[in-house]
Parts: C-alpha cells; structure tokens; sequence
C-alpha cells in the first residue's frame, strides 16, 4: 500500500540539490515519487513499502544534505 511520508531537509539551496536528493531518495527500495520543496526544504517521500527512517536519512546524506530530526 503507497504511502506517504514528510521529511525536512536542510541544507538544500539550488535546483541541483533538489535533483540530488530525489535521485538519491528515488534510488530507495520501495520508493515511488519524491517531491522537494525548495523554498521550504519539505520533502514528500512517496513508498510502496514502509520504509527505514535510517534508509531516508542514509540518503539524503549521501546527497549531501541532512534531515531534521
Ligand atoms: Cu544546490
């Protein structure tokens, strides 16, 4: 069942950090849609599976940026 999820990232500033973090994000097992939210770092996450907090997180740093928690 899809569900969806709402994360906060910090750190994003450009069009280029957002492609960052939805290709990495998209690259989640189960993950199905991401939506950034520039202007105020909201991420939708869009998941056929429950996913990991941690595997969000893993991420989201690999792209270089950092999800408040
Ligand atoms: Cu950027």
């Amino acid at each position: 069942m899809a569900s969806t999820m709402t994360y906060q990232v910090n750190g994003m500033t450009c069009g280029h950090c957002v492609a960052s973090v939805t290709e990495e994000l998209s690259a989640v097992p189960g993950v199905t849609a991401v939506q950034v939210d520039l202007a105020s770092g909201r991420v939708d996450v869009t998941a056929d599976a429950p996913l990991e907090m941690s595997a969000v997180v893993a991420a989201v740093e690999e792209a270089g940026y950092e999800v408040a928690r």
